[in-house]
């Protein structure tokens, strides 16, 4: 860097916070999220008047009320609709929507996968607590077979939305998941998302402490954890378990978890690469599923960490390069010439 660069702004986390009381329940994940993003922001270098957080509806949607940025909280589903309005009226902004599994995956499910495909530049935490919180615990598209809740008392049925592979299929070209007990992991992976240039997709794994306490129990419980999570690391070999001598290797097509030095040796363990342009073995990564059927051979461990992280045009770059095109083939435009254009015609009384 250059000796005279100005140096980035740096933030407080007191600076972060608003003068609004808290509503969540006691214990809620929430919470974790919350503290956590106003940490990582301290170092992101934005200033607060050029931070802005939009959501949705649900407790997750809160959120901006308790951040001391712009904040917008907006109809059921639509949070990345109205997110990319802000980006494409304001392009200094970085805009962060916050959203909840029901809001973002149901009602809200075609404008977030149009954001993602479209490569916004908005960072997008979906809140996964596999249930609705703020009405009061009905399962949610997120929610795993078998939840049983006041909309499905006899357990559901429906296969559950994996957030990630549906990030993936929507082409995002930033997709994470952490989990809110796992602090450190969240703030980095949340400045790691700040510097995605394009739209970025993180799924936190969210305890809803009233209507779904524990659902994420195995990959929280630090008895059980280190089997049942893959920390992903770009350019390293995929392992896990208590002393790392689980891994994935691929067997054609699939993959299997195999034990190094026993079936093995590290070089046959799949080596980590968020950057690969290809997003298939991202997705087959996001197909990971922690299994609680008793005694399974080799359980899956669930990946945490960034799966992908690729640069291409955004939404903002490419419309910016259309105008400009367009204005040097038929000069600047103006909005009443274009009102009174071609296919203009009046209805008669
Ligand atoms: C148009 C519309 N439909 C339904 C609702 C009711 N509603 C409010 S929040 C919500 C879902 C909240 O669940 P989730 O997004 O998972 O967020 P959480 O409360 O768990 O953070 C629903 C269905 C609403 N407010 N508006
Ligand atoms: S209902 Fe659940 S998600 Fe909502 S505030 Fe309470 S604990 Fe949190």
């Amino acid at each position: 860097m250059a000796a005279s660069a100005t140096p980035l702004p740096t933030l407080t986390t007191k600076e972060l916070t608003s003068d609004q009381e808290v509503r969540w329940c006691p214990g809620c994940g929430d919470y974790s999220i919350l503290a956590q993003m106003r940490k990582a922001l301290t170092t992101v270098g934005v200033p607060r008047e050029k931070l802005a957080f939009v959501s949705g509806i649900g407790c997750s949607s809160r959120f901006p009320y308790y951040m001391n940025t712009y904040g917008f909280h907006t109809i059921h589903g639509r949070a990345p609709t109205f997110a990319t309005g802000l980006r494409l009226a304001n392009p200094d902004l970085q805009v962060w929507v916050v959203t909840g599994d029901g809001d973002g995956l149901s009602i809200g499910g075609n404008h977030l996968i149009h954001a993602l495909r479209r490569n916004v530049d908005i960072k997008v935490l979906l809140f996964n607590n596999e249930i609705y919180g703020l009405t009061k615990g009905q399962y949610s598209p997120a929610s795993r077979v078998g939840t049983s809740s006041k909309t499905s008392p006899g357990g559901s049925f429906e296969t559950p939305v994996r957030p990630l592979s549906l990030a993936l299929a929507a082409e995002a070209t930033f997709v994470a998941r952490t989990i809110d007990v796992d602090v450190q992991h969240m703030v980095a992976t949340f400045q790691k998302a700040a510097a995605h240039k394009g739209s970025a997709f993180v799924e936190i794994y969210q305890n809803c402490k009233i209507f779904n306490d524990g659902v994420f129990e195995y990959a929280t419980d630090k008895s059980v954890k280190a089997e049942n999570v893959l920390y992903l690391e770009h350019g390293k070999p995929m392992l896990f378990g208590k002393d790392r001598s689980k891994g994935i290797r691929m067997s054609g097509l699939k993959p299997e978890v195999v034990t190094v030095g026993k079936d093995c040796g590290l070089d046959d363990i799949l080596t980590h690469d968020e950057a690969a342009e290809d997003p298939t073995l991202a997705y087959l990564l996001s197909r990971f599923a922690h299994d609680e059927t008793p005694n399974v051979a080799n359980p899956f461990p669930e990946p945490v960490g960034v799966y992908r992280s690729v640069r291409k045009p955004t939404y903002e770059e490419q419309l910016e390069a259309r105008i400009t095109e367009a204005a040097a083939k038929k000069g600047k435009g103006k909005i009443e010439d274009l009102f009174k254009a071609e296919d203009v015609w009046t209805v008669a009384e």
